[in-house]
């Protein structure tokens, strides 16, 4: 079975001015159609064809690295344009994901620096994260298409990193990207209902 192209949850332009419509266009259409594409074709009548995402993800991680690109990065596009709202980012956390950053992380201002600090330090190409393993919480960061599945762990947060990203609204500056993503993109009523699903 093919996988399709999830609409975008909002309209091109809503994420303004912290990500414009031109970047949303060029990410959505045109990069994750084409992760999508190529993953179409390469699964199609292999054992990977009815396969659950997150299963040929988590296989295709150490048998078949050409289809990992493609299907990790569909994967994490996926749940990237849920992880951002209109009015979204902030402090404003429902109530038992913000007591675990609290216990896990140090509280709401250390894990916006140490996630930040992560995306910052991604040398080149990837995404920084916030996850759960082993029914913790933890900010990390992978290269390219990776993610916290081929880790033994759960996103439930990441931030694209890659310069297709941010560099029409932001350029160089990655730093006033990630920033703009936790301060006002962050849709933490989606994060919130991906831990509860990792915790209950
Ligand atoms: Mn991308």
């Amino acid at each position: 079975m093919a996988f399709e192209l999830p609409e975008l949850p909002y309209a091109y332009d809503a994420l303004d001015p912290y990500m414009s419509a031109e970047t949303l266009e060029y990410h959505h259409d045109k990069h994750h159609n084409a992760y999508l594409t190529v993953m179409n074709d390469m699964i199609g009548g292999t054992d990977y064809e009815n396969m659950a995402l997150e299963d040929i993800v988590k296989k295709s991680f150490s048998d078949n690295p050409k289809l990992f690109n493609q299907a990790g990065q569909f994967y994490n596009h996926v749940h990237f344009w849920n992880w951002m709202k209109p009015g979204g980012g902030g402090k404003s956390i429902p109530g038992a994901l913000e007591k675990a950053i609290d216990s896990d992380l140090g509280g709401y201002d250390k894990m916006r620096n140490d996630f930040m600090d992560a995306g910052k330090t991604q040398f080149g190409s990837g995404w920084c994260w916030l996850a759960v393993k082993d029914g913790k919480l933890e900010v990390t960061k992978t290269p390219n298409g990776e993610n916290p599945l081929v880790h033994g762990a759960m996103p439930i947060l990441g931030c694209d990193v890659w310069e297709h990203s941010y560099y029409i609204d932001y350029r160089n500056a990655r730093p006033k990207y990630l920033e703009a993503f936790v301060d006002n993109l962050v849709n933490w009523e989606y994060v919130a209902e991906l831990y509860g699903q990792v915790t209950s």
